[in-house]
């Protein structure tokens, strides 16, 4: 069946297979965006738009920021592109320093990759391997957690938790989850919920089922985002780190979203008091502006492939990409950094959250709202499902706010926000406000 297509300035738009999205749909009533500025988008039509989700939750410093556009400009006049392996240059070593001394301390080596999905197969191929180069081959088996997300490759899928997204494809790593910590109990809480840090115990159960000698990883976002926004329950975190620490099994931290200012801290690790034998980010760590991802790891897994290596003429880890440190990535991203660092962005973070909390649980007695969720400058709202159609109400709230001049993320049964950093007040009230107007509307 040909696919309703329209054009756009004369091009056809059935070219273009695009990502995560309703293309039957779009293509019938296209929503197209030409320029930004600040927290605000411009569409085709001439409106501006209110940016509800930081692009992808990517931009918290805001839209086109003259620095980081000098500063990619800059690059690519003086080395457009240097080759990955095997030669180095200075400004990669240079970000890789600044990632050591932003995370955590026992985080101190730093593996450049080009997105989320490439950090989070980077991960868990260093867990992999790590076990392996320690004698301990047998350690393979990886462990996500329910409504998880990490991404859209093999890797990512296996351990993501996201039934909808893995289902298509066939079989996948070797895997188990942890439950979810969604718990009725904890509806509506403001921020980090009480109840629930019992369920990180469940790691002695799959370790009961198939010993530790076999498991190599646990992989968790620090609060789930595209899952529906879930912070963890308060120690939740802590009993993991002490588990996995317990039966020797290697956390991960997927910081894609929560690394850089997320939380009000400048990431998860952090702000939650837990340090992860590996972290993975990508997003905010550019601002961005072009694609990049890295995977910041323990000196104990550094210096084990170092040892390992064989000679030192020898690669230690057969892993890369081409673009794995891209010179102009690294430019946006050290001048990403600076902002990041000079405008106190998780400060400003942390000193808005409490408004954006108001505001977004004052959405709690309005019509379909089953859940109000938040943290930092993150949050999400359940809606009551359509009968067999969970993700049709989030859909169309969400149309209904694009036409009014709001773009909202929605995922399943939720809607999801993630505003710039640097979103003042009144945007973040107006914001709330148009999503009020359109559950009115929606009743
Ligand atoms: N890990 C986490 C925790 C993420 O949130 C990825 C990995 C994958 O990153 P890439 O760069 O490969 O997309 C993500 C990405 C949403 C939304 O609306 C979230 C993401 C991407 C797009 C939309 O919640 N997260
Ligand atoms: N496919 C082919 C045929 C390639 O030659 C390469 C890289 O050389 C890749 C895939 C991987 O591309 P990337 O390094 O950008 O991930």
């Amino acid at each position: 069946m040909a696919t309703p297509s329209s054009q756009i300035a004369g091009v056809d738009l059935d070219s273009y297979w695009m990502p995560f999205t309703g293309n039957r749909q779009f293509k019938t009533e296209p929503r197209i965006i030409v320029g930004a500025d600040g927290w605000h988008y411009r569409s085709a039509d001439g409106r501006k738009i209110l940016d509800g989700l930081s692009g992808l939750w990517c931009c918290g410093a805001g839209h086109n920021r003259a620095e980081l556009a000098q500063a990619i400009a800059a690059q690519a006049q003086e080395l457009d592109y240097a080759p990955a392996f095997q030669f180095g240059h200075p400004k990669a070593f240079q970000l890789a320093q600044k990632l050591r001394d932003l995370t955590p301390s026992g985080l101190e080596h730093v593996f450049f990759t080009n997105s989320g999905s490439e950090s989070t197969d980077t991960s868990l191929k260093i867990a992999r391997g790590y076990w392996r180069q320690k004698g301990q081959p047998g350690k393979t088996r990886l462990i996500g957690r329910a409504k998880g997300y990490h991404g859209v490759n093999f890797g990512g899928i296996s351990v993501g938790g996201i039934g909808s997204n893995r289902k298509l494809f066939g079989a996948t790593l070797e895997t188990d989850h942890l439950s979810h910590t969604l718990l009725p109990e904890n509806r509506f809480t403001r921020g980090i919920p009480e109840q629930g840090a019992a369920l990180a115990d469940e790691l002695d159960e799959l370790v009961a089922l198939h010993d530790a000698s076999n498991i190599a990883a646990v992989i968790v976002e620090p609060f789930a985002g595209s899952g529906g926004v879930i912070p963890p329950p308060r120690g939740y975190l802590q009993r993991l780190r002490e588990l996995c620490d317990k039966h020797d099994i290697l956390l991960i931290f997927d910081e894609v979203i929560t690394g850089f200012g997320r939380c009000g801290a400048t990431t998860g690790a952090e702000f939650f008091g837990v340090t992860p034998d590996i972290a993975n980010f990508a997003k905010q760590l550019t601002n961005g502006v072009i694609p990049m991802g890295a995977v910041v790891v323990s000196p104990e897994i550094y210096q084990t492939f170092m040892a390992a290596g064989g000679p030192e003429y020898m690669v230690e880890f057969p892993h890369g990409y081409t673009y794995s440190g891209h010179p102009i990535a690294c430019a946006a991203a050290l001048a990403a950094l600076e902002i990041f660092a000079k405008e106190d962005l998780a400060g400003q973070v942390a000193a808005k959250a409490g408004h954006f909390e108001d505001c977004i649980h004052g959405l709690a007695n309005h019509p379909h709202v089953l859940d109000v969720r938040n943290i930092g400058f993150a949050g999400a709202l359940t809606l009551a499902a359509y009968p067999g159609e969970p993700a049709r109400r989030p859909y169309e709230v969400a149309m209904w706010c694009w036409q009014r001049g709001l773009y909202v993320r929605y995922g399943g049964d939720t809607l999801q926000f993630g505003p710039a950093f640097v979103m003042d007040n009144a945007d973040v009230a107006e914001m709330f406000n148009i999503v009020g107007d359109a559950l009115r509307a929606a009743a």
